[in-house]
């Protein structure tokens, strides 16, 4: 269904393709126009089987109802069953999940836009200038090089900023000896990176911003070793999560076996997401992370997921310690799960503290 062409109308809000062309344009053996949609309910009485997702809109759950309440009336009679109905949902979920060759290169080309934006970022960013300057150069970089949009609303975080998760105000001035958190991607045809890097603006870590990033480093590249045929979702989490434990532990500021603090979660404080996430057409893409009876998604060759341990000190840790009080790092990669091992998609960006230090 397509909303019909009319002129009068596409001069305000633009192109619309139509039925018409429709039909030509995207391969379908039919198209009609939106006002058409009362058909729906018709083209039921040929059908055998009916992908959709029942419940999604009240309007199109009754003409479908009708057309099968029709149905029964006419085509029943004589012996023929109902049409079914399929959730077109979980088949389009195990299609997405694996990633076929030309996917992997759409990914990859809005990856590479990433890093450079990202090494652009690295290079601008000072005490003094605001978050959204370095979100400006960074982007400006992504538009240059041909990605039309973002694959999310970049995250763009100074000092205490990198604590929250989610921040995308982007309007602090960036203070001296803070860490600059970066978590953004650039969008390709569609497919969207997800990179995270941390680093400090005046090109070198101060002790206690260093043990935390050494930490999330370690965590971040072990995971990553865990992303193999094999494994499942969750082996690189509960790696990534060990390493954090035991880094907190060697710092002082958890005490309790790593048994202990994984049972009773002491670790969300400092850690309160989870370490992966699919990847694709969405930043967070479809795909099911468990199957019906509970067992995690194992890794197949052509998945791609984010690897992006991270440790923060914001307020939910701020009776635990002081020393490493606002700060937040987070070091997130994309991984292709391939038969000889994990292809890290986004190895090019610079992580290591060397490379982040000038
Ligand atoms: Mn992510």
């Amino acid at each position: 269904m397509f909303r019909k062409k009319k002129e009068e109308e596409e001069v305000w809000t633009g192109y619309r393709i139509g039925a018409d062309k429709a039909q030509s344009f995207y391969l379908a053996d039919e198209a009609y126009n939106t006002s058409q949609v009362d058909k729906l309910s018709e083209l039921i009485l040929s059908s055998e089987k009916i992908y959709y997702d029942l419940g999604s809109s009240k309007k199109i759950d009754d003409l479908i109802l009708k057309g099968i309440n029709n149905f029964r009336r006419t085509k029943s009679r004589i012996g023929k069953p109902n049409p079914q109905i399929i959730d077109p949902i979980v088949l389009i979920d195990s299609m997405r999940l694996i990633k076929s060759d030309n996917e992997i290169k759409l990914l990859q080309e809005a990856i590479n836009i990433t890093e450079k934006g990202f090494i652009e970022a690295i290079n601008f960013s000072k005490p003094g200038v605001y978050e959204y300057e370095v979100q400006e150069i960074m982007e400006k970089e992504f538009r240059l090089r041909g990605a039309k949009r973002n694959g999310y609303p970049s995250i763009v975080a100074s000092g205490k900023n990198s604590c929250i998760l989610h921040y995308i105000q982007n309007d602090k001035k960036i203070e001296k000896e803070s860490l600059l958190l970066i978590d953004a991607g650039s969008e390709w045809d569609y497919y969207s990176a997800d990179i995270t890097r941390t680093w400090p603006v005046n090109g070198k870590f101060t002790g206690e911003q260093k043990d935390i990033y050494e930490i999330v480093l370690e965590a971040n590249i072990k995971a990553i070793d865990e992303c193999k045929v094999g494994n499942n979702i969750n082996d690189p989490h509960i790696k990534a999560l060990t390493i954090l434990i035991e880094g907190l532990k060697n710092l002082k500021i958890l005490s309790e076996s790593v048994d202990q603090i994984i049972e009773e979660r002491l670790y969300t404080p400092f850690y309160m997401h989870s370490t992966s996430h699919w990847l694709g057409l969405d930043v967070h893409d479809s795909g099911k992370y468990r199957d019906r009876e509970e067992n995690f998604t194992k890794f197949s060759e052509g998945m791609i997921l984010t690897i992006e341990p991270g440790l923060y000190f914001g307020d939910m840790a701020q009776k635990i310690s002081s020393k490493y009080k606002d700060i937040g790092i987070r070091v997130e990669d994309d991984i292709l799960i391939t038969k000889s091992g994990p292809k890290n998609l986004s190895a090019n960006i610079p992580k290591s503290i060397k490379d982040l230090e000038n």
